[in-house]
């Protein structure tokens, strides 16, 4: 790939800072707070991109390539400006201006208030993907909303979670342009009326009587790596009708005026905190119309704008990704605009449809399948819920041709079934490709989940295994072994991760491997002083850290590993002599806000981390440590200072897992299940380079077959278990308060509200997992044994990059052009 570097102009940006500090403060750069320095220099680089912005959508108007809309409710993109610092390939040279304004980068950086526009994996997947496909020169646009609120921030107070808003519109965000000419009704409620077509005889479908909000899209760039490529990530925000409609009070219809305003303001306000769980609230179903909707109108707009306003060809021009259920109204919509505002029949509409809607899954979670009661969904979109009605009319006709008299296959297929409206029955159905997120997820997929779907239409299911980009989470995060890497092998990795496969060369040189440790401790001495400052605590660089950071979910087992931590712990207080190395346990993850068990989990943590930090008498070998707050910017420091990487799932339930594959980049080894990319990380690196414990996938899903297992056994024989067990109600934890952390411990053993005993297989699993820690210890002491299987990590990671993802969906699913774009 031509990288192609733009010439920078020091002077003029550094005029531009100042010029923009005056204009947009009144101020000079010595008095303005540090917030409005970071605003200055954003504006500053803001403006190194507009030009190639322009270009790229003027070059994209000229050659109408092929458009993939990535649709998705999440975007979590984590800070901007030394992303497109990087991006622009100025990040030095703009450090260096800043240097000579007595900036300080860094300082300017910790600024900017992290985008934090998701929850976890799907949303961080998202943001990576619009990062590959503007490196790799695909035309795309992101399409989602601007929360008012992101993800909660969180705050730890007695070692309880405290969610505050994240406010990260409070002093305005440089880098979104509002695109107030695009705007477009969204309509919710009412009543649909037949009308008929005097000349037509057609029947045309009304909506009456409803409420509506005006959609209203905020671009923010998204720049390719050394290239002109400027995409665009467009959020929408809603604003009331009446702005602009001031007829509703010249009827005097003030009760509706009042309602359309107060639905502006409630349908953008805040993210649903909740990560592979679905809520069922009205207000996300909302949300999710609100924004395919405005998104569907645009894009069939641009098309027709470029097609004489033929819309017959939709397909050769634009698909929509549907990044999980959440967009899967896209379907019905896009079916809508085709029949009522374009006048096509049923089958032509259809045709269409279902040549331009794909669908990505990313969880098999039950609690995560989105069904609507179809009470709720059809008063809130009467049209949308006649056009599934009759796709799932036709649907079922079809799975009756298929299998005759299988009242059973209905039953699990149909779309509308039981009074709800199932989103992945839809998608499927419409969708013209069904893929996982990684090998075993698909295969789950195809053989258990969706097996009666695969079983009807298997040349729909496919893999693309995740991925990340290593310019955020390598050139950007770890700015040292970025270097060093480049020093050894040249900087094709940035665009081609692929390339990094050649510091296998110097796995065995004793300098490098003492080189790449030496980064490797700074880095740890970087995250050591962001503990002590925000956490107070003082942790031992030389220690090993051992580092699970990931969205609080009990089937991430967070309460494994602090289970293990109790009993390793009781080893060392009755055996003084126990002879480890040093390991400090590193924790982070953000529990949905009603997810009682999760947040108790965060509560045991920290309560554990305050017993053995503590006790001097264990002479500092074991160290915990709950990171407030993490979220893409402190994780990229996180990542690039793990020793072990904690991928610890019940098999089966993580379907890729992301993080895994950050850590692996900056030279961690995994500690982990055969669960999700774990198994294709274990594949790329050898066996012996990750440690590798616990029951098997295929295991798990024969238990669950057969009514699950019986952890009483497991506390009844294993007295180390037990004891552990009994240090959640004894107080010893929970100041002297035995029931605080009661419904742990039931969750554990007792069969409650309906649900088995240890579902995630913890008590299975523990002992298992105590010999791969050991085997951790174990191998940590050879140092140049660890040291070869931690290069080795970061040279194998190649596979992981987005950019392998993207190109996979673009050959399978999307099929997409590349555009270059000149200057
Ligand atoms: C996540 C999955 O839990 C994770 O394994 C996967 O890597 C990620 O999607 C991206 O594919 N799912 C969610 C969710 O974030 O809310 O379902």
């Amino acid at each position: 790939m031509a990288i192609h570097k733009a010439k920078f102009d020091k002077e003029e940006f550094k005029k531009a800072v100042v010029g923009n500090c005056k204009s947009l403060y009144r101020k000079t750069l010595d008095e303005a707070s540090q917030q409005q320095r970071f605003q200055s220099v954003a504006y500053a680089v803001k403006d190194l991109i507009m030009d190639k912005w322009i270009a790229t959508h003027k070059q994209y108007d000229k050659e109408d390539p092929k458009v993939v809309y990535y649709m998705s409710m999440e975007f979590l993109m984590g800070r901007a400006l030394g992303n497109n610092m990087i991006n622009l390939m100025q990040y030095k040279e703009i450090k260096k201006a800043l240097e000579e304004l007595d900036l300080d980068i860094n300082e300017i950086e910790d600024q900017e208030p992290d985008p934090a526009l998701g929850n976890g994996g799907l949303g961080r997947l998202a943001a990576c993907f619009l990062d590959s496909l503007a490196t790799l020169e695909y035309p795309s646009y992101g399409c989602g909303i601007r929360y008012r609120y992101g993800m909660f921030k969180q705050e730890i107070k007695d070692g309880y979670q405290i969610e505050t808003p994240d406010d990260w519109l409070r002093d305005g965000y440089p880098f979104e342009i509002k695109r107030a000419e695009y705007r477009y009704e969204v309509k919710f409620g009412g009543y649909v009326k037949v009308v008929k077509d005097e000349k037509t005889g057609r029947d045309n479908f009304v909506q009456e009587d409803y409420r509506s909000v005006i959609a209203v899209p905020y671009d923010l760039p998204i720049l390719g790596y050394g290239n002109n490529t400027v995409n665009s990530l467009r959020i929408w925000d809603a604003e009331p009708v009446v702005k602009f409609n001031l007829n509703s009070f010249d009827k005097g219809d003030y009760q509706k005026a009042i309602e359309e305003e107060n639905l502006a303001k409630n349908l953008v306000e805040v993210l649903y905190p909740n990560d592979n769980h679905y809520a069922g609230k009205e207000l996300r179903l909302k949300q999710q119309y609100f924004f395919v909707s405005a998104s569907v109108q645009r894009a069939v707009d641009r098309y027709k704008n470029m097609h004489n306003g033929d819309v017959s060809k939709l397909y050769e021009k634009v698909t929509f990704q549907l990044n999980d259920t959440h967009p899967t109204v896209t379907v019905a919509e896009l079916m809508r605009i085709l029949m009522d505002e374009n006048g096509l029949d049923w089958d032509q509409a259809w045709d269409i449809t279902s040549k331009t809607v794909a669908y990505t899954n990313h969880t098999i979670m039950a609690e995560a399948l989105e069904k609507w009661p179809i009470e709720l969904f059809s008063r809130l979109l009467p049209r949308i819920y006649q056009i599934v009605e009759e796709i799932n009319r036709r649907f079922v006709e079809k799975i009756k041709a298929k299998y005759p008299g299988d009242q059973e296959k209905i039953r699990k297929m149909a779309i509308i079934y039981d009074g709800q409206v199932k989103m992945a029955h839809l998608a499927i159905c419409a969708g013209y490709s069904v893929n996982g997120v990684a090998k075993l997820h698909t295969e789950i997929l195809k053989k258990q989940e969706l097996k009666d779907f695969y079983e009807m239409m298997p040349e729909k299911f496919n893999n693309k295994t995740n991925g990340i980009t290593q310019r955020r989470f390598l050139l950007h995060g770890n700015p040292l072994l970025a270097e060093w890497i480049t020093d050894k092998i040249g900087d094709g990795w940035i665009t081609d991760l692929k390339q990094i496969d050649k510091l296998s060369l110097y796995v065995d040189d004793k300098k490098a491997q003492q080189e790449f440790m030496n980064i490797k401790y700074k880095n740890k001495v970087r995250l050591a002083e962001y503990i002590k400052k925000y956490n107070g605590i003082d942790v031992d660089p030389n220690s090993i850290f051992d580092v699970q950071v990931k969205r609080l979910h009990e089937y991430k087992r967070q309460l494994l590993n602090i289970l293990h931590v109790m009993y390793l712990y009781n080893k060392i207080k009755t055996d003084p002599t126990f002879d480890m190395e040093p390991r400090t346990f590193i924790f982070g993850a953000k529990a949905a806000a009603g997810y009682r068990i999760a947040k108790q989990t965060i509560k045991l943590i920290n309560n554990v981390a305050n017993v053995i930090n503590n006790d001097a008498s264990i002479s500092g070998k074991i160290k915990v440590v709950f990171i407030e707050n993490y979220r893409v910017s402190n994780g990229e420091m996180i990542f690039a200072a793990a020793d072990v990487s904690e991928q610890i799932s019940t098999a089966s339930k993580e379907a890729s897992g992301t993080g895994n594959m950050k850590f692996m980049l900056n030279g961690a080894i995994t500690l982990g299940t055969m669960d999700g990319a774990n198994v294709e990380i274990v594949q790329e690196v050898g066996e012996e380079n990750a440690v590798i414990f616990g029951l098997s996938s295929d295991e798990v899903i024969k238990y669950e077959n057969e009514g699950g297992y019986d952890p009483m056994e497991i506390f009844n024989e294993d007295q180390d278990v037990r004891e552990v067990l009994m240090e959640l109600i004894n107080g010893k934890y929970s100041d002297n308060d035995p029931e605080e952390f009661r419904d742990i411990y039931n969750s554990l053993l007792n069969f409650q509200d309906g649900r088995r005993a240890d579902i995630y297989f913890i008590l299975k699993d523990f002992k298992s997992y105590a010999k791969a820690q050991e085997e951790i210890d174990k191998r940590y002491k050879d140092k140049a044994g660890w040291a070869k299987s931690v290069m080795l990590n970061t040279a194998k990671s190649g596979k992981f990059s987005s950019d392998r993802t993207i190109e996979e969906y673009v050959k399978d699913i999307w099929k997409l052009e590349k555009v270059h774009v000149e200057m």
